[in-house]
């Protein structure tokens, strides 16, 4: 069996194409820790963990040291060494910035998995490889400028459009959504609250979209606030989607026992990697329910491709400006690289670049 000789960080700050301004704080810089899992097969495991504060990069970073320390020795096996670290950190606890450190360490695992077995990650997981529907996802926009992002959606031809909602008027919204609509024409168009509503709000706010011909309305309310989704989700004709912030597959077991959204998105770092997507595309298959990806588009090419109720992914460029190749847009769809893993390969210049020490 390979064994994990030692887990090795890269902290930097990865320049974006454009910055993401939510109503709930602006992303201008994306704080990412590299992780590589060196293996005595003389393979290298390859994956990032995000956070969304610099402030925080230096935790993150420390975090994935941690995890790393305790997987070093130990046979390469991501199921069994993703039990033994939920079973190591019980006493502590999983979630938030650990979850994203185990999260981006597991992805690197199955990357060194899948690297050893020379197969692409999709491959390894028992999945055929196909080209997954994609959307462009920018921040807030208001009326007058957010031609500049759906003009682009439609050059780049992505078949759809998420924008960030929560401007100061539900007619600023509502303006703002039909401008885009216009540029758009048929093709799809999401909306993202990022938690900034207050139930009442949220529930006007919603109604007043309802008839816009949204593909869904996301996260409206506090993300873990899973009863007024679930009043949003009986009262709108409009899909709620939530799933970004779920820490782990229970959050989301908890989330459709409240039955608190129609589609759900899971972010490959903090529903704790590849091996937490697959219990999460399990449920969602259970539950019938479209399963999205979150950022992290190179990973969620091959997870899409394992998930049997695969739906749209979220194209937000975070990483590509450190890849060596970045990953192929084919017609406004993503597939992914038929390499050994996921395929991320680091222009060394770029990492030197925008490390941080
Ligand atoms: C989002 C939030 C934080 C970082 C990147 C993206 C947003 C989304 O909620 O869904 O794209
Ligand atoms: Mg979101």
């Amino acid at each position: 069996m390979t064994k994990i000789l030692e887990v090795r960080t890269t902290p930097l700050i990865a320049p974006i194409p454009r910055p993401v301004k939510t109503a709930s704080g602006v992303i201008d810089r994306f704080p990412v820790v590299l992780i590589d899992v060196v293996t005595d097969a003389g393979v290298v495991g390859r994956a990032y963990s995000q956070v969304y504060l610099p402030e925080l990069l230096r935790a993150l970073d420390e975090s994935v040291q941690a995890l790393g320390r305790l997987v070093a020795g130990r046979d390469l096996a991501p199921r069994d060494l993703h039990e033994f670290l939920l079973k190591r950190l019980r006493l502590w606890g999983v979630k938030g910035t650990l979850t994203a450190a185990m999260g981006g360490l597991d992805m690197a695992l199955w990357d060194a998995w899948a690297k050893v077995r020379g197969e692409p990650l999709y491959a390894a997981l028992g999945a055929a490889p196909r080209a997954c529907k994609a959307y462009f996802s920018v921040g807030m926009y208001d009326a007058n400028t957010v031609h500049e992002v759906a003009e682009e959606c439609v050059a780049r031809n992505f078949a759809g459009l998420k924008i960030k909602l929560g401007l100061p008027t539900i007619a600023d919204d509502l303006a703002v959504v039909r401008a885009a609509r216009k540029i758009l024409g048929d093709r799809a168009l999401m909306v993202d609250y990022n938690q900034s509503l207050s139930p009442a709000e949220a529930m006007a706010r919603c109604r007043a979209l309802d008839g816009e011909g949204l593909t869904w309305i996301e996260e409206p309310v506090l993300a873990d606030d899973y009863a007024t989704c679930a009043a949003l989700t009986e009262a709108i004709a409009t899909p709620i989607q939530i799933g970004e912030n779920f820490h782990g597959p229970d959050d989301m077991r908890a989330a459709l026992a409240a039955r608190a959204m129609d589609l759900v998105m899971p972010d490959a770092q903090f529903i704790r990697g590849v091996t937490g997507w697959l219990e999460a595309a399990a449920l969602a298959r259970m539950a019938g329910m479209g399963i999205s990806s979150h950022t992290f588009v190179e990973a969620s090419t091959h997870l899409l491709c394992a998930a049997p109720t695969a739906d749209w992914l979220e194209h937000m460029d975070v990483a590509g400006g450190l890849l060596a190749e970045p990953f192929p847009q084919v017609d406004g769809r993503f597939m992914p690289p038929d390499r050994p893993g996921i395929g991320m390969e680091w222009d060394e210049e770029k990492v030197a670049r925008y490390r941080v020490e």
